[in-house]
Order: structure tokens, then C-alpha cells, then sequence
């Protein structure tokens, strides 16, 4: 995913946050429209760890791609979180447990109290991670093949009826907000904003009834309005670019030997 222009703070003060807090406080690389970012983001704003956990831009130490940040994530990707003692860790929900572990006495849990209200929102996370997150690009990214492209497209509607038959409501795991919720909510605003827009889908949530419901249940809920308006806000500017067009997905769209709207 392309770097947004907007970032969390200004260079100014993110490196002298990178000066002062390395050996206290930990940080977290990310930017606002990085839906793997986004749910720990939310874990952080909903367990209220802002005192502990500085979030900022991967610019501050020269962006993803620079010796400083390959020396910290070697994958060039974010989110990545730097903890209190120095310690990088990357990959988005092995830092979601890492909070919810290390912050367990700050609430909420964020964990269902169930057995199998863990395993569902276990397998609604994996089934994001595993099928989705890989396949993500295909909505924003530029691609040679434009059958590949389709074939992705095609997959996350598949995945879509995978989810909607494992949310059971108001939230995945039941009736409290879960990691998985924090997990799934980021890239159904990429659904959202995206595939009407540019793939000519009526509704995401058409014939879904469960992930309508949760969908509206999680923009009410604050954090979850937050990373909507952060992560729209970074869409909105890509489509201000002419992204969709500039990447070859507008002519792909065209392209009427190819099904695109489910
Ligand atoms: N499995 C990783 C995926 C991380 C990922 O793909 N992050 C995107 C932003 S959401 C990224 O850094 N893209 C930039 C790039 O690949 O160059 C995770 O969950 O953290």
C-alpha cells in the first residue's frame, strides 16, 4: 500500500518523539488508510494506551523501504510495533494479542469470555488474514493480469458469504467487541468505499444481513467511527489522485469479458 500524505503528526514532532521516548515508551509505525494497521489502533484508542503507545507515520524514520525500517521489520511493512524496551515486532495481529496480553488489565478485554466466542472471532480474524489481506490489492493496486484481477475480485465476494455466515451479531464473537471486530472492520471500509465506486457493485452488504447489521454497529461505535474517517479520509484522497485510473483498474472495469460487480 502506497504511503498516504497525511500522516498521524508532523515530522517535526514524531522525530523528536523517536528521539526522547525509544528506551520508555513504545511506538507504533503506521499510517491512517493501512487497515492492518487500523486494528491496532483501535485496540490501542479502546483500552485507552495513548499514554503508553506513541502511533507515527513510518516517515519518521525515512518510510518502509529505508535501511532504518528494514533493520526493524525486515518485510518493509506496516503496522509495526517498537516496544518499550526497543523490540520490533511486526505482522498486525500478532501485535493485537501482544496488547491484549501485556494490557489485560485494562478494559475492555477485547477478548470473548466464552470458548467459542474465542474460536469465532479466531476464525473470522484468520479467514481475513488468510484469504483476504493477500488478495486486498486487487481493489486499489496496479496488476498486469487482468483476469487475475477478476479472479481476486471474485474471491472476496466468496469470502464476503464465508464471513456473513460466521458473524453471529451484534458483534463477531457475540455481544461485545472483540479483536476480530478491531481486525475486520478496517478493510470492510475498504469494501465499502471501493468496490461500488470502481467495480460497480450495488451493495456490499446486499443479501448479508449480519454483516449489515454488525457494519452499522461498528461505525456507532466511537473507535470504530475514528478509523472509518481515518482510513475514507486516505481512500478519498487516493481517488482525489485519479489512483483507480492512474493504476489501470478504471480500463481492467472495462473490460466486459470479466464480471466485476457481485
Ligand atoms: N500480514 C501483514 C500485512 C501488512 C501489510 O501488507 N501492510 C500494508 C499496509 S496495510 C503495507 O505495509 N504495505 C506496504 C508495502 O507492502 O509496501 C500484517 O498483518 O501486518
Amino acid at each position: 500500500m502506497m504511503l498516504t500524505a497525511r500522516s498521524f503528526a508532523s515530522a517535526r514532532t514524531s522525530r523528536r518523539t523517536v528521539c526522547h521516548v525509544s528506551a520508555s515508551k513504545a511506538k507504533l509505525f503506521d499510517v491512517p488508510v493501512s487497515n492492518n494497521g487500523a486494528r491496532n489502533r483501535f485496540i490501542i484508542r479502546k483500552k485507552g494506551l495513548e499514554g503508553q503507545i506513541d502511533i507515527v507515520t513510518p516517515q519518521t524514520i525515512g518510510g518502509l523501504k529505508s535501511p532504518e525500517y528494514l533493520a526493524l521489520n525486515p518485510q518493509g511493512k506496516m503496522p509495526l510495533l517498537v516496544t518499550e524496551s526497543g523490540w520490533p515486532l511486526p505482522e498486525s495481529e500478532v501485535i493485537s494479542q501482544y496488547l491484549l496480553d501485556k494490557y489485560a488489565s485494562h478494559s475492555p478485554s477485547l477478548v470473548a469470555n466464552t470458548p467459542e466466542g474465542r474460536a469465532r472471532a479466531n476464525l473470522a480474524t484468520r479467514i481475513h488474514d488468510v484469504y483476504i489481506v493477500p488478495i486486498q490489492g486487487c481493489m486499489y493496486r496496479t496488476m498486469d493480469s487482468v483476469e487475475t484481477r477478476a479472479k481476486q475480485i471474485e474471491q472476496i465476494a466468496f469470502q464476503l458469504n464465508v464471513l456473513e455466515g460466521i458473524v453471529q451479531g451484534p458483534f463477531v464473537a457475540g455481544s461485545e467487541i472483540t479483536a476480530a471486530d478491531a481486525a475486520l472492520f478496517p478493510t470492510f471500509v475498504f469494501f465499502d468505499f471501493i468496490l461500488p465506486t470502481y467495480f460497480g457493485w450495488k451493495d456490499v452488504f446486499a443479501g448479508k444481513p449480519k454483516l449489515k447489521s454488525w457494519w452499522e454497529n461498528m461505525k456507532k461505535d466511537a473507535e470504530g467511527a475514528k478509523i472509518y474517517e481515518e482510513i475514507r479520509g486516505g481512500l478519498q484522497g487516493w481517488a482525489n489522485n485519479n489512483r483507480w485510473r492512474d493504476q489501470g483498474i478504471t480500463d481492467h472495469v472495462a473490460n466486459s469479458a470479466y464480471k466485476w460487480a457481485y
